[in-house]
């Protein structure tokens, strides 16, 4: 488009005559992502057919057809992402959000990838995981001089294995990928596979990490390790979509990470396998079942589990510090300190000072203090019971009977049947009959009563 649109102002008409036709059609339109929210699934118009995924807070890029190649057109440019409803980041990504489109083909496909560089600074793209000519491997200095900015470089290649992999530069990629320039690609596999099933839901996206002070929008570049800002496709809770499924669909979830660090990722009601690494597909005889599978950096994982239980299911990250938003960590632990003497010498000096954290920070959650402008909020996303006292990666899975299938639209909040809420108990509990005795690690204590009127195992085995 730019560059038909640079030719017809800077041309005259017998220059343009001069440049064949094939030159100008040479390269695909970029098509540019405005939206942050969850784009419907691209089903494929020519090629071969398969399920596509739903790339979580993203979308897929668009392609065409040339000669029986499949040809994309990525641009690598500052973007401006809203991670959160009312915070806008500055980074650097492709075709106007960050993370770039997912590229999706089918195992055996021809592809051509154009790569403009828009950025202030040379960049390359790395096909991570591919099975690839040498030359189309991405790493500057490498296997190719780095591409200048303004000019347009092509790779291409056969996608050769079925799987989730990744894009990024790799190119001044401390910076680059601390500002957001990476990618997934999806190969689906060409036949029936023995061990890749057939799927209801396919969800993906990719663990990022960013270092951005309240107030600000642009990431800190050199920050190693202690990032603010812990996201999932450059979205924090309340600002990621729920994963939506019908109950009884077959979910698969592939997630990659491209932080500085392991995230265990948790999910609550079901039970999951692991089922593909960016290896490939993982055999069906090695697989066990698993509620968190950690994810160390540059891994990807595919996870796959039934939604059979019918509910608002907590999804995330088991740091917890990775469920926070732009929170500073340098702060004094203040359990058990009683500040309100304190507090009120501080408010002569230091209007509207508050001593927080005194019985724990809960009461964070609910205050939602104004930060400077341009703030991520710290976890204020509102559940049917209140304050969510999450953020950053955390997302909710919302299994419903019923659902169309290719219905991927928010259900609301779960609806539970009478009596299957924890509730405050009415009246005053009993006596404890067996009062808890802490057992040593190797101390074997048989004496120890069973509680009563429980059916369980030895009196030793404590919970
Ligand atoms: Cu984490």
């Amino acid at each position: 488009m730019f560059n038909r649109r640079s030719l017809l102002a800077g041309s005259t008409l017998a220059s343009l005559a001069a440049v064949s036709k094939a030159a100008l059609a040479s390269l695909p339109e970029p098509v540019i992502q405005t939206s942050p929210d969850t784009q419907a699934p691209l089903v494929p118009p020519n090629g071969r057919p398969y399920n596509p995924v739903v790339t979580l807070n993203g979308w897929t890029a668009p392609w065409r057809m040339t000669d029986g190649v499949k040809e994309f057109h990525l641009v690598a440019e500052p973007v401006v992402r809203e991670m959160a409803p009312g915070f806008k980041a500055h980074l650097w990504g492709y075709n106007g959000q960050s993370p770039g489109p997912t590229i999706e083909v089918v195992e055996g496909d021809r592809v051509r990838l154009y790569v403009t560089n828009r950025l202030p600074e040379a960049t390359t793209m790395h096909w991570h995981g591919q099975r690839l000519p040498n030359g189309m491997d991405g790493v500057s200095g490498l296997t190719q001089p780095p591409i200048p900015p303004g000019k347009t470089w092509v790779y291409e290649f056969v996608a050769r294995r079925p799987g989730t992999f990744m894009y990024h530069p790799h190119a001044d990629e401390m910076v680059q990928m601390a500002m957001g320039m990476m990618g997934l690609w999806i190969t689906h596999p060409k036949a029936k596979h023995p061990h890749i099933a057939t799927v209801d839901r396919d969800y993906a996206f990719l663990l990022n990490a960013y270092d951005i002070e309240p107030g600000s929008a642009t990431p800190k570049v050199m920050t190693m390790l202690d990032f603010n800002l812990w996201s999932w496709n450059s979205r924090i809770f309340p600002g990621i979509a729920p994963l939506v499924a019908r109950q009884g669909d077959r979910v698969r979830i592939r997630i990659g990470n491209l932080t500085m660090t392991n995230h265990p990722i948790h999910i609550h009601g079901h039970e999951f396998e692991v089922t593909g690494t960016d290896g490939g597909p993982v055999p069906r005889t090695a697989r066990w079942p698993e509620v968190t599978t950690d994810i160390a950096v540059g891994q990807m994982r595919q996870v796959e589990f039934i939604a059979d239980e019918e509910g608002d299911w907590a999804f995330h990250c088991h740091k917890a510090h990775h469920t926070m938003n732009a929170m500073g960590h340098a702060v004094p632990t203040m359990l058990g300190v009683d500040a309100s003497a304190l507090e009120d010498k501080i408010r002569k000096l230091v209007p509207g000072y508050m001593a927080m954290g005194h019985a724990g920070m809960h009461e964070m959650t609910e205050m939602h203090m104004a930060g400077p402008a341009n703030t991520a909020p710290m976890m204020a996303g509102d559940g049917p019971f209140g304050a969510i006292g999450m953020g950053g990666m955390f997302s909710v899975l919302k299994v419903r009977h019923g659902l169309k299938r290719g219905d991927y639209s928010d259900p609301g909040w779960f609806q539970h049947p009478a009596g299957t809420v924890a509730r405050e108990v009415g009246e005053a509990p009993p006596a404890a009959t067996a009062p808890h005795t802490p057992v040593a690690p190797g101390d074997v204590d048989v004496t120890v009563r069973k509680p009563q009127g429980h059916g369980g195992r030895g009196g030793n085995d404590h919970h």
